[in-house]
């Protein structure tokens, strides 16, 4: 067995365990990233596009904003349509000056893998077996094999940034942990493309026939979204579908000019809320979405894990500065908080623009008023300024609390 030691050890390199190292890093609090697949797997997948301003400055404060900067858009507004009616929310205005930023997460992991190698930071890809041990205690540690080799990692403590499938939560014993869930009946159909935009904001659309997003990730890519059964495969929908029925949800002086080309990634997403409560045991932290998911929505999956990673960061700048390490038990209740706010918006904005009649057919007069009672509730919001700026304070992100 190969033993080292860190300060921090993380699980997960996706954004929420790069951008913790990196912060953490810049403090001189030694990490090492653990990673079950490699670099490339990672930046393969292709997932959120809409940075709060709260997760753009914790870029700034790691020191990798120089291509976010020069490359994201910011966003001073997003519509919303209801067949063919749009209504523009002016963020900007509503919020008293808030904007949010376009900018792949695909871009800012490659942003943040680049920044840890070129500051000689350990990240092992390709770690298998991952398990973490006696975190409860005062001496935790993760041990993993690489390359047929078995290492042991000491650390004082772990950050489990390992995604909703990861083995962080799971280590939390069952009878100390509680989780949340709503599993929705109905999935997102994902299209890329090299292709301009059809609008400069986005366009989160909610038709008869169910809900279309209209992304962006430049001005020479687009991000397309339709709402689709959760027994649709990939493989039913071959571009010229995909283009053809997003034409007929999208409102119609926007389809009229919609520029189609191939796909060059095409992928189906289950909706999903969850929470675990609470996130830290002993010496253990949940980060992002090892701790709770919330539907894509709101836009909101990424920049909890942000919020996540501040609140973290503050209080392992406080154990290691200070000598404090009683605080460490405020990360739980601080961080949910603002997931629960979080998750109650993607439910929300969830509820108002799917269409759920498939599944609430079967509920009879009761599912149909549902219908009713969602869409007049979309409607009484976007043709009224209180209700606007309700959505408007909530897309741009609330603030992060700080450590008493
Ligand atoms: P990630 O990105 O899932 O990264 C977790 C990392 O941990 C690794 N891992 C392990 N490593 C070692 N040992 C193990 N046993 C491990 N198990 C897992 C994984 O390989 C991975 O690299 O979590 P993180 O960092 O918390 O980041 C969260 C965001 O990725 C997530 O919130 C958003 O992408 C959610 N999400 C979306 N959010 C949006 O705001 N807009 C979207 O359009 C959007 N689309 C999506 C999404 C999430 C998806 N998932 C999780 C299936 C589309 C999809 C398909
Ligand atoms: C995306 O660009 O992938 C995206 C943007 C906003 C969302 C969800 C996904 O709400």
């Amino acid at each position: 067995m190969n033993t080292t030691r860190t300060q921090v050890a993380i699980i997960g390199a996706g954004p929420s365990g790069l951008l913790l190292g990196q912060l953490l890093a810049k403090q001189g609090i030694d990490n090492v990233i653990l990673e079950r697949v490699t670099g490339d797997y990672i930046l393969g997948r292709i997932r959120a596009g809409i940075l709060e301003q709260g997760f753009v400055d914790l870029v700034h404060e790691a020191g990798v904003g120089e291509r976010m900067d020069r490359e994201g858009h910011v966003h001073e507004g997003v519509e919303l349509s209801i067949n063919d009616a749009r209504y523009r929310i002016d963020l900007k205005k509503l919020t008293g000056g808030d904007t949010v930023m376009c900018y792949g997460q695909t871009e800012i992991t490659a942003d943040m893998m680049e920044a840890r190698q070129a500051a000689g930071l350990t990240t092992v890809y390709e770690a298998s077996d991952v398990t973490l041990h006696d975190v409860d205690s005062e001496a935790p540690y993760v041990t993993y094999s690489k390359d047929g080799v078995e290492h042991r990692l000491d650390c004082e403590y772990i950050a489990g940034c390992d995604g909703f499938h990861g083995v962080s939560r799971k280590t939390i014993p069952e009878d100390k942990r509680t989780e949340f869930e709503r599993v929705y009946p109905f999935g997102w159909l994902g299209l890329l493309s090299d292709t301009p935009p059809c609008n400069e904001e986005l366009i989160y659309a909610k038709t008869d026939r169910g809900f279309a997003l209209a992304s962006q990730r430049s001005e020479t890519r687009s991000r397309y979204y339709l709402q689709v059964p959760l027994t649709d495969k990939v493989e039913d929908w071959s571009d010229e579908r995909f283009w053809d029925e997003l034409k007929k949800r999208l409102p119609e002086n926007v389809s009229r000019d919609l520029v189609t080309g191939p796909s060059i990634e095409k992928s189906i997403a289950p909706l999903r809320s969850f929470v675990c409560e609470p996130m830290q045991y002993g010496k253990l932290f949940l980060v992002g979405d090892a701790a709770h998911i919330v539907p894509p929505t709101g836009a909101k999956g990424l920049n909890l894990a942000a919020s996540d990673v501040a609140t973290l960061y503050k209080i392992m700048k406080r154990v290691y500065k200070e000598k404090d390490t009683d605080c460490i038990h405020q990360y739980s209740e601080i961080c949910l908080r603002r997931v629960w706010n979080g998750e109650r918006f993607s439910w929300w904005m969830s509820n108002m623009l799917h269409n759920y009649d498939a599944e609430l057919q079967a509920n009879g007069v009761e599912g149909q008023t549902f219908s009713r009672f969602m869409e007049s509730e979309l409607k009484y919001y976007l043709n009224s300024e209180a209700g606007q700026r309700v959505i408007a304070e909530q897309y741009v992100g609330l603030p992060y609390e700080d450590l008493r």
